[in-house]
């Protein structure tokens, strides 16, 4: 039986993007069976391009910021593996049927794509200190070996997104969707992928995620400590 994959992104303003984007993702998939899920909180012509090279567009206007987008994004894909990508240009789409068949031959339930074997060139040197101070937080705090919390491309299994609750309110929530699952025992895995320069402008405010992101570890670092709670494993 083939299983189906879903690509989930989420845009804001990305008109730019969005055709490249979309063409790259069907290039990598090819006859594969897939669906595109968009969830679009944009005021230029985003969504309207996007439809019309086959997305299942979902509006969430006005903006309800980068979390909320993401989650409802994540629970609309129906496919068996959910693999998401930032719709800007930045990450390889001929990685997604890779990191698609890491999940659907039940070795991983999830496989993050890490941007950070090296520091790439289109990303400042700030926010890449960042990164591994984040990382390392979660590795001493939470128990989770990674080398990038903040990726924007990763597999989950559909189990992962139906039993992983996460807080989608406020920025950073690529850390509970990474962190969560270790944390309950799902079978996480990295894998190092390049980074390319993005088209069009960043929408990532520096402060409130870094806040955000020190603020989702030190819950799950208090969770691990709770009578409830299962030891956590490493991404290896
Ligand atoms: N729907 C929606 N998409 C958003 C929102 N904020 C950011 N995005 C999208 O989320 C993805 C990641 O944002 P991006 O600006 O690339 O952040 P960066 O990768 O950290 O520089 C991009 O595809 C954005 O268009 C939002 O509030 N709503
Ligand atoms: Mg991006």
């Amino acid at each position: 039986m083939s299983h189906l994959i879903s690509v989930a992104m989420i845009t804001m303003n990305e008109e730019r993007a969005v055709a490249r984007v979309i063409e790259d993702i069907r290039g990598a998939l090819g006859s594969r069976p897939h669906e595109i899920v968009i969830v679009d909180s944009s005021r230029d012509a985003t969504p309207t391009i996007a439809a019309s090279f086959g997305a299942r567009v979902i509006r969430q206007f006005p903006p309800q910021g980068y979390g909320r987008a993401m989650a409802r994004v994540l629970t609309e894909s129906v496919g068996d593996v959910i693999v998401t990508l930032d719709c800007d240009g930045t990450y390889p789409a001929p990685e997604i049927p890779v990191l698609a068949e890491m999940v659907l031959s039940g070795q991983y339930d999830v496989v993050n794509a890490s941007r950070l074997e090296h520091r790439p060139a289109s990303m400042p040197l700030a926010n890449y200190l960042a990164n591994w101070l984040f990382a390392f937080s979660a590795w001493l705090l939470v128990g989770v070996k990674s080398t990038d919390l903040h990726s924007g491309m990763r597999a989950y299994s559909h189990r992962v997104i139906r039993q992983v609750e996460v807080d989608p309110n406020g920025p950073a929530l690529p850390v509970d969707l990474l962190l969560k699952p270790a944390l309950q025992g799902f079978r996480i895995h990295e894998v190092f992928i390049p980074y390319g320069e993005r088209i069009g402008e960043t929408t990532l405010q520096r402060w409130s995620s870094t806040l955000w992101t020190f603020r989702r570890i030190f819950r799950l670092a208090i969770s691990r400590f709770s009578p409830l709670s299962k030891s956590p494993v490493s991404a290896d």
